[in-house]
């Protein structure tokens, strides 16, 4: 198999990459003129936002299929730059449907990475999430990556392309950014215990249940879904058992010697936070027999050792 990988310089680029060359794929990616690519493969650089750019990348490459994982992918920032969030996510997007559509080669599967975010506000009851679940975006973000699903699916429709949809929840793992929990507490107590700061964890909601999927397995998922995932459909991927985030910081601080004060910092509450976000992923195991198989345990502990190794 031939990949094209669309932003392959972000947290989950690096870990698709390795998948794919793992799994005997010959791979390229893309990534932004000030950005780099850690992997072993070709790389090109490349902004979404320029539509002839990624009709020769596309067709300089001629791959048998495209991750587009090009996005920007922070909900805080997407209320800051809403514009810009929708230029690189709906406009982005829209670029390399096009491209795909007029590329020379005609048989490229596209896989879409959307988000979880997607299902916005879950009415009570509807977890475990299907995918045919009504869509009520409840950030910029979700409502950007919605309409890139929408997008897809249409041009799917329309003009009988090989569009396979994605909407990830939430994952983590080694080398994520701070920003997001897992990796937040993990960072927490590793500067804890280089006594850089005073024994005291802030946390916000710890009871809001979420549903955590090792980034390992999320790109094994994309993987298998562009090997054997149905064209035009749309697909859940997560592990598919919400725990509350109360469990991640026990867990976390149950692998550190230190003694850690817990403090909740109002700051980090949400009024909005939805109390559990589950997907059902029983049609990514159906059509192509992938579930998450590494412990959130170990996720834990290699978050937690990648911030003592690199603090
Ligand atoms: O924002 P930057 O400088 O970190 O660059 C991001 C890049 N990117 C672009 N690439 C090409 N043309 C653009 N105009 C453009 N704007 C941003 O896409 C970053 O290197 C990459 C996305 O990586 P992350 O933000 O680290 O996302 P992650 O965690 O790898 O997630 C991959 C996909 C995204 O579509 C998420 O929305 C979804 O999975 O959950």
């Amino acid at each position: 198999m031939k990949a094209l990988i669309i932003g392959g310089a972000g947290f989950v680029g690096g870990y698709l990459i390795n998948e794919l060359r793992t799994s005997g794929a010959e791979v390229c990616a893309t990534c932004l003129a000030n950005e780099t690519i850690s992997g072993d493969c070709n790389v090109k650089v490349l902004d979404i936002l320029e539509p002839e750019s990624v009709q020769s990348a596309i067709d300089e490459e001629a791959p048998d299929v495209i991750f587009h994982l090009a996005a920007q992918s922070s909900v805080a920032l997407s209320w800051k730059r809403p514009q810009l969030t929708a230029d690189i996510n709906v406009k982005g997007s829209i670029n390399v449907l096009e491209a795909v559509r007029n590329a020379a080669k005609k048989d490229i599967r596209l896989i879409l990475i959307g988000s979880g975010e997607e299902y916005g506000f879950i009415r009570e009851g509807a977890c475990p999430i299907s995918e045919n679940e009504i869509l009520r975006p409840g950030n910029i973000y979700a409502a950007t990556k919605a309409c890139q699903g929408m997008l897809g699916e249409i041009y799917s429709r329309a003009y009988k392309m090989d569009i396979i949809m994605v909407r990830a929840f939430n994952h983590s793992g080694p080398k994520q950014a701070p920003m997001f929990v897992i990796s937040d507490f993990c960072r927490q107590i590793a500067e804890i215990e280089k006594g850089l700061h005073e024994p005291v964890m802030s946390v916000g909601n710890l009871s809001a249940m979420r549903d955590f999927t090792d980034v390992r397995d999320v790109v094994r998922a994309y993987r298998l879904l562009a090997e054997k995932g149905i064209s035009g459909q749309t697909y859940n991927v997560g592990r598919g058992k919400a725990v509350p985030v109360q469990y991640i910081l026990d867990t976390a601080l149950s692998f550190s010697e230190t003694k850690i004060e817990v403090k909740q910092d109002p700051a980090r509450m949400r009024a909005s936070d939805i109390p559990i976000i589950e997907p059902d992923v029983s049609h990514i195991l159906a059509d192509t027999g992938w579930k998450a198989e590494i412990s959130m345990e170990q996720t834990i502990r290699d978050t937690l050792d990648y911030w003592r190794s690199t603090l």
